[in-house]
This record gives C-alpha cells, sequence and structure tokens, in this order.
C-alpha cells in the first residue's frame, strides 16, 4: 500500500525526530499514532524506513553516553549532513513519484482511450465486415450478371457480326442494283431522246396528215367558182388558173344576190388615177371603192359565160343599170381585150354605150393599148384605166366626185357625168 503522506511531514517528523533525539526510542510509536490511520500508516512506513537509522541513532546514544560531547557534536554534525543528504534523496523520490503519479493518470487516459478507439475499431470492425459481406455478395452477384452480360454481348456481337455480314453483302447487292439503275436510267434517257425525236417525226407526220386531209378535203369540196349560190359579202372562189381568192358577192341589191362585184365607187375614197400593174392586179376595198383586177376578171370571165350587169346612180338619186350576157375579158397578153359583151338590155336607159368599148385593150397612163393615135386617153382625154377606142362613150373608172358636175373626166355613162354610184357585177349566165 502506498504512503500518502506529504515529504513536509516527512521532514517535519525527521527535524522533530531530530529535535527529540534525546528522547527515548521508545517515544516514536506516540508519535505517529496520534495522526489518522493514514498517517499513522505513513508513520509506520517511516518507521521502516528510518528504524535503522534511529537503532543507529540509539547505538550512538549509547555511544554518546560512553564517549565524550566532542565526539557526539561531531557525529552530530555528520548525521546532519546525511540527514540532509537523505531529506534530498526523498525530495527526489518524492518528485519522481509525482512522475510517475502523472504517468499513470496519463497512461490511464491513453487507455482510456484506446478501449474507446479499440470499442469502435471493434464495431467498425463489425460493420466493415458486414458491409463486406454484403459488398462480397453484391460483387459475386455483379460477377455473375457479368458473366451473363458478358454471354450476352458474345451473343450480340455474334448476332451483329453476323448481321454485318448479311448488311455487307445486301450493301453488294444494292450497289450492284444501283450500278444497273443508273445503267437502265441511261438506256431510259437514250430512249427517252429517242421518243421525243420520234415523237416530232410523229408530230409532223400528224401535220401533213392533217394537212393532207383539208387539202384531201379541200379538193373533195370545190370551191365555189362565183357569187351564184352565196349569200351577200366576203367569200373565197376559185376559178381554173389561180389560186383561191376573196369575192364581194351582191346580196340586198336590186339586181338580188349571187353577183360578184367586181367593180364599186361609192365614196371617192379610192384613187382610180392607177397604173398598168395597179389595174391588173386590182386595188382598194370591198367595204369602199375598189376594182377586183383584170387577171381575176379574164379567169372569172373564161371559166364560164357570164353576164354583167351595170348599176348606176346619179346624186338625184336616179339610177339605172345596163346588161350585157356575155361579158368576157381576154388575158394580160390579149392586153386585158374587153372581148366580148354580148346583147345588151338595160333599166331606166335604152343607150348601149359600153359597146364603144367592145374588143379595145385596156389603157392606163403607162400602158397606152388605145385606137387613139394622138395621145393616151387615160392620161390625155380621160382619167382612169379602161378600154379606151378613141376614147371612150363611158368611163367607169374617171374621176369620183362628191357632186354632180358636167367633166369629162368623171366617171360617167356618156352624159351622165359625175356618177354617185357605180357597180359592176357578173355573175355566170345559166
Ligand atoms: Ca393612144
Amino acid at each position: 500500500m502506498k504512503c500518502l503522506c506529504n515529504s513536509t511531514l516527512l521532514i517535519a517528523f525527521i527535524l522533530a525526530l531530530n529535535g527529540a533525539f534525546e528522547a527515548s526510542a521508545s517515544n516514536e510509536t506516540e508519535f505517529c499514532s496520534a495522526s489518522q490511520p493514514i498517517d499513522q500508516q505513513c508513520g509506520k512506513y517511516a518507521y521502516n524506513i528510518l528504524k535503522p537509522l534511529l537503532t543507529y541513532l540509539k547505538y550512538l546514544q549509547t555511544k554518546v553516553n560512553d564517549n565524550n560531547i566532542v565526539t557526539l557534536i561531531k557525529t552530530n554534525e555528520h548525521l546532519n549532513e546525511e540527514l540532509t543528504s537523505l531529506k534530498n534523496t526523498l525530495k527526489e523520490k518524492n518528485e519522481l513519484l509525482d512522475a510517475y503519479r502523472s504517468n499513470i493518470a496519463d497512461l490511464r487516459e491513453s487507455n482510456s482511450n484506446l478501449r474507446i478507439i479499440l470499442k469502435s475499431s471493434t464495431s467498425n470492425a463489425q460493420l466493415d465486415s458486414s458491409t463486406t459481406k454484403s459488398l462480397s455478395n453484391e460483387l459475386t452477384k455483379l460477377q455473375a450478371q457479368t458473366a451473363t452480360d458478358v454471354k450476352n454481348i458474345e451473343i450480340f456481337l455474334k448476332n451483329h457480326i453476323s448481321n454485318s455480314e448479311k448488311c455487307e453483302m445486301e450493301r453488294r447487292n444494292e450497289t450492284e442494283v444501283v450500278t444497273k439503275l443508273e445503267a437502265c436510267a441511261q438506256e431510259l434517257i437514250i430512249k427517252s431522246n429517242k421518243i421525243n425525236e420520234l415523237q416530232g417525226q410523229i408530230n409532223k407526220l400528224q401535220d401533213q396528215i392533217t394537212n393532207d386531209a383539208k387539202k384531201a378535203t379541200t379538193e373533195q369540196i370545190p370551191k365555189a367558182n362565183s357569187c351564184k349560190a352565196l349569200a351577200g359579202g366576203e367569200h373565197e372562189i376559185q376559178v381554173p388558173g389561180l389560186k383561191p381568192f376573196e369575192v364581194l358577192c351582191s346580196g340586198d341589191h336590186p339586181v338580188g344576190k349571187g353577183w360578184i362585184i367586181i367593180q364599186q365607187r361609192i365614196n371617192g375614197q379610192e384613187d382610180f388615177e392607177r397604173n398598168w400593174n395597179s389595174y391588173r392586179d386590182g386595188f382598194g376595198y370591198f367595204w369602199g371603192d375598189f376594182f377586183l383586177g383584170l387577171t381575176k376578171i379574164h379567169h372569172i370571165t373564161h371559166s364560164q359565160r357570164y353576164e354583167l350587169y351595170i348599176y348606176m346612180e346619179k346624186f338625184n338619186t336616179e339610177w339605172f343599170a345596163a346588161r350585157y350576157d356575155n361579158f368576157r375579158v381576154g388575158s394580160e397578153a390579149d392586153l386585158f381585150e374587153l372581148q366580148t359583151l354580148g346583147n345588151y338590155t338595160w333599166t331606166n336607159i335604152a343607150n348601149d354605150k359600153m359597146r364603144y368599148q367592145e374588143h379595145m385593150k385596156f389603157t392606163t397612163f403607162d400602158r397606152d393599148n388605145d385606137k387613139w393615135m394622138y395621145g393616151n386617153c387615160a392620161k390625155d382625154a380621160k382619167s382612169g384605166g379602161w378600154w379606151y377606142n378613141n376614147c371612150a362613150t363611158c368611163n367607169l373608172n374617171g374621176k369620183y366626185f362628191q357632186t354632180a358636175i358636167d367633166d369629162g373626166h368623171s366617171a360617167h355613162w356618156l352624159g351622165w357625168r359625175s356618177l354617185k354610184k357605180i357597180q359592176m357585177l357578173i355573175r355566170p349566165l345559166n
């Protein structure tokens, strides 16, 4: 059992003991027993330590009693020195003891901490063990799952490789198909171009067929060669020797319909002072003054027998008409000779004034075919182209005046000069 007394008590005890040196050694027990149980223990402990010293002191006491005081004093001094040394030793041991106590306390605290740590570590170890076990199980499962997945992936890859090979094969087949399709496309383009070319030829043939059909139809249905069966107005007729041409047919007219109007003076807007070619080819407009043309008149009157009807109207609204039943004009080679007139009939007039011009060539200011040896009737005596003889008893192509005027250049029928309206009409006789 450890002594809990402090060093001070021990030193005091030693000093008291030193002071009571002279006292009997039997009083030592009383000194310690006066304290508490701890002090008793301490005293016992100190006594056991100091017992040899006390024994020695008792020996010295006996010795002192036997020796002289000087020796005792020296001995006492020596003992005091030893006591001081012992005090120092005791102090050192106490300090060492305190250090031990501190170390023990530290060790206890460390031990406690170590226990806590150990407990925690044990818990953690248990937890880690459980976790490890769980993880191990999980790992096992994962390994199994991984193995399964690996197998599945292997199967997938195998299938994928197989499919890839199939795809590659299909791709090659598609490439071949594409190549074939491209070749087909090229062939189609060539054929399409050929088709277009053939279509163009077909279109041309169809146009030709259409034109031929029209031509055949036209040929099958002969055009009218006169206005005899036609209504009034413009119509295309055809006569031998000429291409079809437009004529103006009479309609609501005093002489009736079915006549070809070959000459018309109704407003004076057309100049009749024209040259040979103009009279040969014709001029003017059907809605106004016009001359159909000597060539057409020639061919018409040579296609069959024609009668001529001359309608004349004065500014005073009087009108009269001359009619010949065999009107025929020669060709240009004949200088458009007025070859025949036929029999004469009339309306409102009895004078046959065209007869004087029968068998005459046609004369214009640039072509003198008249019988007048001193000049050109069209240029020097009259106006306009006409079948002049030694000039004329009538000239329906003379100058047009807008009023009645006694002028030898006017369009006239002998003494009836400056006519307001003139029409020369022809019609097949039968
Ligand atoms: Ca002449």
